[in-house]
């Protein structure tokens, strides 16, 4: 059988949950570790050819191209089921939310908050990569749906993080995770729902180390069993195989490795 490709990014966020799926899973992959902030490799024609939403992770598998990391994670499961536990109605429950959040928002908004030069670079970052994707969209009409979504997609994130009250969606952003984390069944065992990992144990894992990296771990004060929980997980030797990050690195976002 061939080795999965992944396609990911060192510091992303849907990266980390794909790599520790597959870590958890005990699957073998060849890496592709992708410039997403200096190159912008994701843009790329290339790139859009593989995955159309222009976004890390995605897996190329011997018999399909997985372009979001929620499946990828199902995909992990489904091929390992000894590994993995169906957590049932609570766990999709937890996956449908954690899947509607934007920790995007949460991370780059918290972020402008703290280093209000943030406010002044993100919007030009995003306003140049759209003027890229304009470009390259005349010069690859066979992309051009592709070209326009994540024009669109880039537009929107440029209106999010400039107009009306940034401190506001930040909060509301916050308070949403906390409801988020209040989804999460006490923990029945090691895992969330015994020996076995399940894929709200991936999420969650990747989740938490996220609200610690970006300073908002306050919001897990009131769960301590999750706590706990987080402090066995994160010892793993698959936890630590997935270079899951709880503290931001620029040094390695810069070197991209
Ligand atoms: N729903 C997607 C979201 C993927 C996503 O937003 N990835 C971010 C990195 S964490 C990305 O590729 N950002 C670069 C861009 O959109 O240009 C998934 O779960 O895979």
């Amino acid at each position: 059988m061939a080795i999965s490709r992944l396609y990911h990014a060192v510091s992303s966020y849907y990266s980390m949950i794909a790599r520790l799926a597959l870590a958890i899973a005990g699957i073998d992959y060849s890496s592709r570790v992708m410039d997403i902030h200096r190159r912008r490799e994701q843009l790329t024609p290339e790139y859009g050819a593989i995955n159309p939403h222009m976004t890390v992770p995605a897996l190329v598998t011997e018999t399909s191209i997985l372009d979001d990391s929620r499946d990828i994670l199902k995909w992990a499961v489904r091929e390992r089921p000894e590994v993995f536990v169906d957590g049932g109605e609570s766990e999709q429950s937890f996956l449908n939310a954690h899947a509607a959040f934007s920790i995007e928002g949460l991370t780059f908004g918290t972020a402008m908050l703290r280093w209000p030069l943030l406010k002044w670079v993100f919007p030009r970052l995003l306003a140049k990569a759209c003027a890229s994707l304009r470009r390259q969209q005349k010069d690859h009409p066979d992309l051009d749906e592709v070209f326009a979504n994540k024009t669109a997609q880039n537009e929107a994130r440029i209106r999010f993080f400039t107009q009306g009250s940034l401190k506001e969606k930040v909060e509301t952003l916050s308070a949403t995770a906390a409801d988020l984390l209040a989804r999460v069944p006490p923990p029945r065992g090691i895992y969330l729902y015994g020996d076995k990992p399940s894929a709200a144990d991936v999420v969650l894992a990747v989740f938490l180390a996220r609200l610690k990296m970006i300073g908002e771990w306050a919001l897990v004060a009131d769960r301590p069993d999750l706590m706990a929980w987080f402090d066995r997980i994160s010892v793993t030797p698959a936890y630590q195989a997935a270079d899951v990050w709880t503290v931001f690195s620029l040094k390695r976002v810069v070197r991209n490795r």
